[in-house]
């Protein structure tokens, strides 16, 4: 049976946009995130062909005393994807020694949410209210609860940043800006460039985790939108693309097919060898990530770098 919620609808008419344009087929890729791929990205994170989460975690664990000694006291956490909240916890750890405080996690994928609320339950000072939003609606009500005298910290980890168009990415991070106090904070997840054989073997692994993730793409749709996609005939391509400096991955049609999705009422031509582009993540330069704080409105006031892998945390103050 499909069910039809909101947020399958919006799936529909999204996976018929993508299809159904001219050129380039694509997916968006936080439906990437369903309760298969959510568990599939975690277990990407534990590849050794996969830095990037552990140079990420190895920053907050080396400087999770300086991040808290950096942020004001009264402070609520708000997370633009939590995912399972591992990460954050050592944040918060650090944080909320000594005081309360309160954390928002806000994400689409309720089974996240749940396990990060799982993950948070026995800190002491810290209460936990999570938000099953898209990021920017997330923040807006976190926002609107803010107490008299509270600051906000937004996390905004993992360089989840790097899977926005430059120009979405500058959108998206002045929209955050909009809505925090000059002395509010955003602690921002960047991924170096790094050498192409390395994120190669980085988004398409010898195991062969991020092609089921990829592809997991394909049986969400024949899950919850009635799709026919023959998974067998399509594979998983990571490529760099030189311009962008951004690794893409696709989805190649093995051979010329038809699918019909019954949900979003569309059958899709595909041409032998033709793909649809289901993520991109920017790879960035520090002078880039210095230009993209000054250009939505934000100051460095602290970084963070992870040489081994190529990974900067930024703390970044408003206004
Ligand atoms: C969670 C978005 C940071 O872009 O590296 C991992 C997702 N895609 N392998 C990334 C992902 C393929 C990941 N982010």
């Amino acid at each position: 049976m499909i069910l039809t919620t909101a947020v399958q609808t919006r799936f529909a008419e999204e996976v018929r946009a993508g299809l159904t344009k001219p050129g380039q087929k694509e997916l968006p890729s936080k439906y990437l995130y369903d309760a298969v791929g959510s568990r599939l990205f975690d277990v990407i994170t534990e590849l050794p062909e996969y830095g990037l989460t552990r140079a990420e975690s190895r920053i907050l664990e080396r400087h999770s005393r300086e991040i808290a000694a950096r942020v004001p006291h009264n402070v609520a956490i708000a997370e633009l994807g939590s995912g399972s909240g591992t990460k954050t916890r050592r944040i918060l750890d650090a944080l909320c020694r000594d005081h309360q405080a309160r954390y928002f996690p806000i994400e689409i994928s309720a089974t996240a949410l749940a396990a990060c609320e799982r993950e948070m339950r026995d800190i002491a000072t810290v209460s936990v209210v999570g938000i099953e939003r898209e990021y920017l609606d997330g923040l807006l009500e976190v926002a609107a609860r803010r107490r008299a005298g509270e600051h906000l910290l937004v996390l905004f980890l993992g360089s989840t940043i790097g899977n926005f168009e430059p120009a979405a990415a500058l959108a998206f991070l002045r929209k955050i800006r909009t809505m925090l106090d000059p002395s509010d904070f955003l602690l921002l997840g960047t991924d170096l460039l790094k050498p192409v054989p390395v994120l190669l073997d980085a988004y398409d692994d010898p195991v062969g985790v991020t092609a089921a993730f990829n592809l997991n793409l394909l049986a969400r749709i024949n899950r919850e939108l009635g799709g026919h996609f023959v998974l067998s005939q399509f594979e998983h391509v990571a490529q760099f693309n030189e311009t962008a400096r951004s690794i893409e991955m696709h989805l190649r049609s093995r051979q010329a097919q038809t699918v019909a999705i019954a949900a979003a009422e569309i059958t899709v031509e595909f041409e032998a060898g033709e793909t649809i582009w289901t993520e991109s993540s920017h790879k960035y330069r520090l002078s880039q990530v210095s230009s993209m704080a000054a250009d939505s409105g934000f100051k460095c006031a602290a970084q963070w770098i992870d040489e081994a892998w190529g990974f900067a945390e930024n703390l970044w103050m408003a206004g």
